[in-house]
């Protein structure tokens, strides 16, 4: 599809998407032509490849080198060697707020140049990326979290649950390369942050500090959700990582945004009719719409009876089938603003864990690219 018509569909699917978050009732009255459109199957996924394991090329002026910050925290401060005339002086670069703001700008200009991946946008991969990179934390043992990029590497790259994040990981890889001075770890949640703002989500507070680790940090396989399973495994999960029941539920809404994939996780379908637009359409859809087994080859998910294009999975039908977990998806699915508000805290809770801030980190919200 040619890139103009696909990114006309997308803002196509960003107006239809509009009213439910002005908390219009949805399901499927908010199902238009327009947005069932902007769908587009089968995603080729990233064409080129990038290895983020490799070094990062260095930066745009010519007469910087990069050092590699590797396993060492230093609070998002990098250093350069200027060569002068062949004198080699180590020079401190602390970044603030502004050279933050530029890696947004470049990350949310990339996601409406890319228009072409899945559904028209990198931003739930990004999303997924950057979940993935911090629900592995545990909080017995302190390890895991968005602190360190780990799934740079193999095991945890070739871990299960993992499955497709390469294109996340490859999309980020030319802002890396542009801004040499950002760890990955603080650039993949960036890249999340970036993702729902754009996706006319909430703004989501962001604080830099994040320190690359190298794979002997890897977190063991498992820590992830199992898609097949129900309530007590989503507790068990979200519990290691230190969430309560309302938090869950909180942060479930982004299965508004994306799709699965049956190359990645054997699932297949969207949860919503906007998945590039984060709503309360989740919530509205478990609750509104009659859900039953879909009949294919594939693991058990759940289709809608209706239209028969969207999908639950087991582990979101969790979330109505379970008494305490239900009564807060009925208050999100009211109440688009209440969603916002605790969604967005609760996604900078999941964004920060295992992350050792000093008490002098500032908290940053970007401008969107439109502000
Ligand atoms: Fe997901 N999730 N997630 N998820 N997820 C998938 C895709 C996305 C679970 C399973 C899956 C959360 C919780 C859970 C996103 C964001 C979040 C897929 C499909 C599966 C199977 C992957 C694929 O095939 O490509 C389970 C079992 C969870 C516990 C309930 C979080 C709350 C909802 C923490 C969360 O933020 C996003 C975004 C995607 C879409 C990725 C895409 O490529 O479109």
């Amino acid at each position: 599809m040619a890139s103009s018509a696909s990114r006309q569909l997308f803002r196509a699917a960003t107006r239809a998407a509009a009213p439910a978050r002005r908390g219009f009732t949805s399901s499927s009255s908010s199902v238009t032509a327009s947005s069932r459109a902007a769908f587009r199957q089968g995603a080729a996924g990233a064409g080129r490849r990038y290895y983020s394991s490799e070094a990062p090329k260095s930066g745009s002026s010519s007469s910087l080198l990069w050092i590699g910050l590797g396993a060492v925290g230093l609070g998002g401060a990098a250093y350069y060697i200027t060569q002068n005339g062949g004198a080699v002086e180590p020079k401190a670069f602390k970044p603030e707020f502004k050279d933050y703001q530029a890696v947004y700008n470049e990350i949310a200009k990339r996601l409406q140049e890319h228009d072409e991946y899945d559904d028209g946008s990198y931003g739930p991969v990004l999303v997924r990326l950057a979940w993935h990179a911090s629900g592995t934390y545990d909080k017995e043992t302190g390890t895991g979290g968005s602190n360190g990029a780990t799934m740079r590497f193999a095991p945890e790259s070739q871990h299960g649950a993992n499955a497709g994040l390469i294109n996340a990981r490859n999309f980020l890889e030319p802002v890396k390369a542009k801004f040499p001075w950002i760890s990955y770890s603080d650039l993949w949640i960036l890249g999340g942050v970036c993702s729902i703002q754009e996706m006319l989500g909430p703004k989501i507070p962001y604080r830099a500090g994040r320190a690359d680790r190298d794979f002997n940090s890897c977190t063991p396989d498992g820590r992830l959700p199992d898609a097949a399973q129900g309530a007590d495994h989503v507790r068990n999960i979200f519990y290691r990582m230190g969430f309560n029941d309302q938090e869950i539920v909180a942060l479930a809404g982004a299965h508004a945004l994306g799709r699965c994939h049956t190359s990645n996780s054997g699932f297949d379908g969207p949860w919503t009719f906007s998945p590039t637009v984060l709503t309360n359409d989740y919530y509205k859809l478990l609750l509104g719409s009659k859900w039953q087994w879909r009949k294919w080859d594939g693991p058990k998910q759940y289709e809608d009876k209706e239209t028969k294009t969207l999908m639950m999975l087991p582990a979101d039908m969790a979330f109505i089938q379970d008494k305490t977990f239900k009564q807060t998806v009925e208050k999100y699915a009211a109440d688009n603003d209440l969603f916002f508000k605790d969604f967005s805290a609760v996604i900078v809770k999941l964004f920060e864990l295992g992350v050792p801030f000093s008490d002098k980190t500032e908290t940053w919200v970007f401008k969107n690219l439109d502000e």
